[in-house]
């Protein structure tokens, strides 16, 4: 490869013969590329929005005032949460209130999970698969997508199952929003009003991010060729002016 000629060439017998002056100027050259080659800090999507690590690894939970999520840390399980047929790991919540006045007009109580990630200045999308599962009570789960703590979509799922027998509903939480580069945090928030009978499971899965924000950056192995190029170029000037004259 032509990488592994030109640092050979560096560090060749024939090298230590240069005069001092040439050696210098192919050390900062070398240094140049060198920094050429630190990878630069990219925007970065989710971390682990499918759920397919099994856990909740990369997702920050969080509750209500008066809420909880069923179990800490929620459980990941096979579910089907997009209705496709195809079971897949999902985060499984059993999200309500869990202290406070417990009773009738009791407010929406529940949790969910955050993450934070890195974006480009652009346009982000932004889709969450959700479902319950329950038989016979009165609130299923009110999800919640928020962007930089501003709520972007909703989707309530009112009762469930009332007709008798488990019963799964779906749907998909989305946004689209411009953002500026840097550092921005996502919330999925599920709360549930005070329901009689079997409390319901949440499911989330597949939380994708994407859209022009989230646009790759010149590959690190382009970089690469750029310095790779500079380098010889510098090295074939050097032994040019290096040679008797
Ligand atoms: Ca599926
Ligand atoms: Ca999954």
């Amino acid at each position: 490869m032509a990488i592994d000629r030109a640092f050979r060439r560096l560090l060749s017998p024939a090298a230590e013969r240069r005069p001092a002056r040439i050696r210098r100027r192919i050390v900062s050259i070398a240094s140049a590329v060198g920094l050429l080659m630190i990878p630069v800090p990219a925007s970065a999507g989710l971390i682990n929005g499918d759920f397919e690590t099994g856990d909740l690894t990369g997702w920050t939970t969080f509750v209500t005032l008066h809420g909880g999520l069923g179990s800490e840390p929620p459980a990941v399980v096979l579910f089907d949460t997009n209705g496709d047929g195809i079971a897949s790991n999902a985060a499984r919540f059993q999200v309500g209130q869990v202290s406070g006045n417990i009773g009738g007009g009791a407010p929406q109580e529940g949790g969910g999970v955050l993450q934070s990630f890195v974006t480009g200045a652009g346009e982000l999308l932004i889709s969450v698969d959700i479902a319950a599962e329950g038989a016979s009570n009165a609130s299923a789960g009110l999800f919640s997508l928020l962007f930089d703590h501003v709520v972007v979509d909703t989707h309530d799922f009112g009762d469930i199952g009332l007709s008798g027998g488990l019963t799964i509903e779906r749907s998909t939480l989305s946004a689209s929003t411009m953002v500026t580069a840097g550092s921005h945090e996502m919330e999925i928030l599920m709360t549930r009003g005070a329901g009689i009978g079997g409390t319901p499971y949440q499911y989330l899965d597949d939380v994708i991010v994407s859209g022009s924000a989230l646009s790759p950056v010149p590959e690190p192995s382009s970089i690469t060729l750029l310095g790779v190029g500079l380098l010889i170029t510098a090295l074939s000037r050097s032994r040019r002016a290096a040679a008797p004259g």
